[in-house]
């Protein structure tokens, strides 16, 4: 990251999580309510476990950066408190715990409050064991707090920031769920509007299929068992010209991938037609460019591409799919083995968990996503205000709407043409002849 950089802070179970944000033009309008959207969808989905559901109601405050609903180029400092810290202050505190103190905690581990114990039955498929090895703790807690999918929250927080810088460059990103424990949306039947789906119980533009998809949760659910899938992140109105092929670390591509892939449950992500591509001759794959129409946007027969060639934003919609594994934590937790003794042991920890977060991490990914799309943008365009950046952005679509300056122009009859700079190929003048 570059003009844009954010960063996150705060424990799953500690008094809050917060961003950073730093790099938003000054002028932007900005308000609590904008963020609490995403934060609100964040938290939905058929499958999400009682934390979301009724403990937390994430909201966002703007601690500073923005006077009068309107941002000052300075960072933007985000807090979202954790309603659930009330039920952890002594766990998860901060000060130093006194001896009473130690005490009260082992008389309520002694009297089975789990969570007053330290966690040493490892859970396979989180950080615990390699988190805990790595930094030396010898109770999980200190690792899975903070690797905890909790933190999304504030990617969220601050792509929210970072759509609203989107949105006055009149650029769209939006997720849908595609794919549920093997049951794929059919794109046939997928007639929902995007209100509707937003308002369905796993945000899918497909009901029939996702009748399926909940039933599937279900069979998980009975069986103590959790289910991943697929979301799609669809970015409209990018303009072309975003990243490049000239180094690796420039790549809008790669930016992307890394993005979405740090999200904990990702393991795996697709562009367009994605690993399809391989299963097909080049013919059915590439995009074919039927040239430009009269307002000047290029032409495609096809999107499969994604919205990007060579590292850069193509002007088609960017379309992102990303692999959602399980959960890790699984109700009936899998036979497992203890941090502090390395013994095998017949269950790993288990406190509760979500079955299933397909929507939800779509939600994630759309932060991300923003967060990237709005860093690239600004290092095209640039600017300290956001009519700066407008100005830049609008300047730079004109002059693409029109071709460019050809290079070489063959000469007609010993004619060599005569350029000025600037000039398109149909502004070309001819030398006068001597
Ligand atoms: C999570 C475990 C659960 C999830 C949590 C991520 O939390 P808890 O252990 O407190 O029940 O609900 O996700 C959220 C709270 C959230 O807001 O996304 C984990 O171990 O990653």
């Amino acid at each position: 990251m570059g003009r844009l950089r954010f960063l996150t802070a705060g424990e799953s179970h500690g008094p809050a999580l917060a961003a950073t944000v730093e790099g938003v033009p000054a002028g932007l309008p900005l308000v609590a309510e904008q963020i609490a959207a995403d934060l609100a969808r964040r938290q939905l989905g058929y499958g999400r476990g009682a934390r979301s559901t009724s403990i937390e109601r994430d909201r966002a405050e703007i601690l500073s950066g923005v006077r009068y609903g309107l941002t000052l180029g300075s960072p933007i400092l985000l807090l979202i408190r954790n309603l659930d810290w009330e039920n952890w202050t002594r766990v998860m505190q901060v000060e130093p715990l006194s001896e009473a103190e130690a005490g009260e905690l082992a008389a309520l581990a002694a009297a089975g409050d789990k969570k007053a114990a330290s966690i040493t039955r490892l859970r396979a498929g989180h950080a615990d064991l390699a988190g805990a090895v790595k930094y030396g703790f010898g109770d999980v807690r200190n690792t899975l707090e903070r690797a905890s999918a909790r933190e999304t929250a504030a990617r969220v927080a601050a792509g929210a920031v970072a759509r609203a810088l989107l949105s006055a460059l009149g650029i769209d990103v939006w997720s849908y769920t595609a794919e549920v424990g093997g049951v794929a949306m059919d794109s046939a039947t997928a007639t929902r509007t995007r209100e509707e789906t937003e308002a369905s119980p796993l945000r899918c533009p497909d009901a029939a299929s996702e009748t399926r998809m909940i039933a599937r949760i279900d069979e998980a659910r009975s069986a103590g068992d959790t289910v991943g899938g697929v979301f799609e992140v669809v970015a409209r109105g990018v303009p072309m010209g975003l990243g490049s092929y000239v180094h690796w670390d420039r790549r809008l591509d790669g930016a992307l991938a890394g993005a979405v892939m740090s999200i904990p449950i990702v393991k795996g992500v697709e562009f367009g037609l994605g690993f399809e591509q391989t299963r097909r001759f080049g013919s059915a794959v590439m995009d074919v460019i039927d040239g430009r129409d009269a307002r000047g946007e290029w032409l495609r027969r096809s999107n499969n591409a994604g919205g990007l060639e060579g590292g850069i934003s193509n002007g088609q919609p960017i379309v992102i799919r990303g692999a959602v594994k399980p959960i890790s934590t699984l109700p009936r937790p899998l036979p497992s083995a203890d941090l502090l003794t390395g013994q095998p042991v017949d269950k790993a920890h288990y406190e509760r968990s979500d079955i299933s977060v397909v929507p939800a991490a779509g939600v994630v990914a759309e932060a991300m996503t923003c967060l990237t799309l709005a860093d690239f943008a600004l290092e095209k365009f640039g600017g300290d205000s956001l009519a700066e950046l407008l100005d830049n952005a609008a300047h730079f679509r004109e002059r693409i709407s029109r071709a460019p300056a050809a290079l070489w122009a063959p000469a007609a009859a010993g004619k060599s043409p005569r350029r000025e700079p600037g000039d398109g190929p149909e502004d070309v003048i001819p030398a006068e002849s001597e």
